[in-house]
């Protein structure tokens, strides 16, 4: 484990949730045991292959899979800006070990804007790494020298692509060309996935993942869906059990849920593009890759 990837991780932390605390943003402390954690499907690129469930007096709870139903309740509770550092246990497939992308363990900087659309989640995510990558070249100078590293600090807007557009040109294999072909990070939007993410009348999805040169996705996030009939249509078609979203529910039911927009920022991937290393497990001094033996 190098130290200065390390030095630059420590780095990123200080001036993330800096800059969402000096937006606004209320730093809220992550659950790790949840009734309602999100469920992670329909994704197109998923690969979680199962929640891990616990019994905990008498009542069955999930190791947290994304804190997306608790962001939609603080949002709801009249809370405007809301962050998260959330540790997150995803089950996946063993072959995604060599993607140099996933861990089954890892930490997003999650986020959620009351009242914000697709456009103005996207402006304030693309300042927030524009801004974060501008002092990192500055101040991990000797560091990003040490690694090798060779990242350039993007201009905003960033490019956006449609995901049914990448799927004609490429095919299923679609992120790695991508991921090939670019210089700077893009935006691919428009997946149809999640009940939580919202799909207008026409079938257009407000949401949006963020791709970086060379290793893939390292953010992903959407404008939110917040109608009672909708949410319960969606969850059924899912096959997703409405028993563990009551109070999502019920509170959708009641009017009770905002509009809202936000994302959820992999760290250790963010990480690894800046310093420019092979894999996430790179930067994760305990990490935990799909199928491989933890060692402490
Ligand atoms: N955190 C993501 C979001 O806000 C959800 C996820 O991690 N699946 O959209």
């Amino acid at each position: 484990m190098r130290k200065e990837i390390l030095q630059i991780q420590s780095y990123v932390l200080n001036r993330l949730t800096n800059f969402m605390y000096k937006n606004g943003f209320i730093w809220i402390l992550p659950v790790i045991l949840s009734k309602s954690t999100d469920p992670l499907y329909p994704d197109p690129s998923g690969s979680v292959q199962k929640s891990l469930d616990v019994e905990v007096y008498g009542q069955k709870l999930t190791l947290t899979q994304s804190m997306i139903v608790q962001k939609q309740y603080l949002i709801s509770q009249g809370l405007d800006r809301i962050f998260i550092l959330s540790p997150n246990i995803r089950i996946e497939k063993p072959e995604r070990a060599s993607t140099g992308n996933h861990l089954f363990e890892f930490t997003q900087l999650d986020f959620e804007i009351a009242n914000a659309n697709e456009n103005e989640a996207r402006k304030m995510i693309e300042s927030m790494i524009v801004n974060s990558l501008r002092y990192i070249r500055i101040d991990m100078n000797l560091e990003l020298k040490a690694l090798g590293s060779s990242f350039r600090v993007p201009k905003a807007p960033f490019k956006t692509y449609r995901y049914m557009d990448l799927l004609d040109k490429y095919g299923e294999n679609w992120e790695k060309e991508l991921v090939e072909s670019i210089k700077d990070p893009v935006w691919v939007i428009d997946i149809p996935r999640y009940f939580y993410d919202m799909e207008d009348e026409y079938g257009v999805w407000h949401n949006y993942d963020l791709y970086v040169p060379k290793y893939g996705e390292i953010l992903s996030g959407g404008q939110r869906e917040y109608r009672y009939e909708i949410l319960v249509k969606k969850m059924d078609s899912a096959g997703v059990d409405k028993s563990k979203y009551s109070k999502l529910l019920e509170l959708a039911k009641d009017n009770r849920l905002r509009p809202s927009a936000g994302a959820g920022l992999g760290i250790e991937r963010f990480v690894r593009w800046i310093a420019d290393v092979p894999h996430v497990k790179d930067v994760q001094p305990f990490p935990r890759v799909p199928g491989e033996p933890v060692e402490l």
